[in-house]
């Protein structure tokens, strides 16, 4: 249902017949929650998060497009989670599962203004979804309806912010042997060594071509929250420890030991659209009790 969020603004609320549920503002086009059916919140959002306009809300799922980080001339993470979506009435059909759950189609298209700021028209629709098992997944459609016949091209990433019980007892699966960029080392390439990542300081790091599954374990919850992604070959792992932590306003100074970043991305071979062609990149979330045992 559409109802009044934090500040005034609009939120929309996906409510399943099982018990989860998730939210998602119009501004910025943001999942803020995402809770299973014993209405345990699965996401973190700082408490001082920032519910005013532009800054973008700290937590959830933050989209970034047209422009991932600072790779480009944009502001950071582009401009998407920034701006006001509007409820699409009408959404093309959309060829998935997600078309019988409870879901709300968003779209957000430039204004004039936008215009001068990246000069492209484009149709960018987001289809927020739960599933009966609780799974969250997000169909993010972009289609170039330049009328001049130029292509765009772009970088996106979503965002998602995890909630976890301890950091230091969090390992993520899916990553090891994979090539990253090193956000921490002027982005150098490396390669993961090892088996499991686990989290002793800041990690900022740009996995390239990284496996549809990826898991992040908490060994406290006994809980394995499991990213399925298509479309989006890049995989961003990130916390930004406690001096990093200290230095966000809009951060409480120990919120680091509770949450991880790993966000399904396509950064390091930005998409290319034509005119009249569309994009599409996918992103299914589910949490499920893990006999996580370290080691294993
Ligand atoms: O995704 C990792 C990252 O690019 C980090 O470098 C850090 O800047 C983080 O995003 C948060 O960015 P934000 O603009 O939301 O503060």
């Amino acid at each position: 249902e559409l109802c009044k969020g934090v500040n005034g603004l609009e939120k929309v609320i996906l409510r399943d017949v099982r018990g989860s549920s998730a939210e998602v503002y119009l501004y910025g086009g943001h999942v803020t929650s995402w809770k299973n059916d014993h209405g345990e919140e699965l996401l973190f959002v700082s408490s001082k998060a920032i519910f005013k306009p532009p800054k973008a809300i700290r937590g959830g799922i933050p989209i970034c497009f047209p422009q991932f980080s600072n790779l480009g001339s944009l502001e950071q993470h582009g401009f998407a989670r920034n701006k006001f979506w509007s409820i699409d009435t009408d959404p093309p059909p959309l060829s998935t599962s997600s078309s019988s759950k409870v879901h709300i189609d968003l779209i957000l298209r430039p204004s004039d203004e936008d215009m001068k700021i990246w000069l492209n028209s484009y149709e960018f629709r987001l289809r927020i979804a739960l599933g009966p098992g609780g799974d969250l997944t997000l169909t993010s459609r972009v289609r170039n309806t330049n009328t001049d016949g130029r292509p765009f091209r772009f970088t996106f990433a979503y965002h998602t912010y995890f909630s976890v019980s301890d950091i230091s007892e969090v390992r993520v699966e899916g990553l090891e042997t994979h090539d990253y960029l090193d956000n921490l080392q002027n982005r150098e390439r490396f390669t993961e060594q090892g088996d499991a990542i686990t989290f002793e300081s800041e990690v900022d790091k740009i996995y390239l071509s990284t496996p549809t599954k990826i898991a992040i374990l908490d060994h406290e919850k006994k809980r394995t929250f499991v990213i399925r992604k298509d479309g989006l070959p890049d995989a961003v792992v990130w916390n930004p420890w406690d001096k990093k932590a200290k230095a966000m306003a809009d951060f409480v100074d120990d919120d680091y030991k509770h949450m991880l970043c790993v966000e399904a991305a396509a950064i390091e071979k930005p998409i290319t659209l034509k005119p009249g062609e569309e994009w599409r990149g996918i992103q299914e979330l589910s949490a499920v009790p893990s006999s996580y045992c370290s080691g294993q």
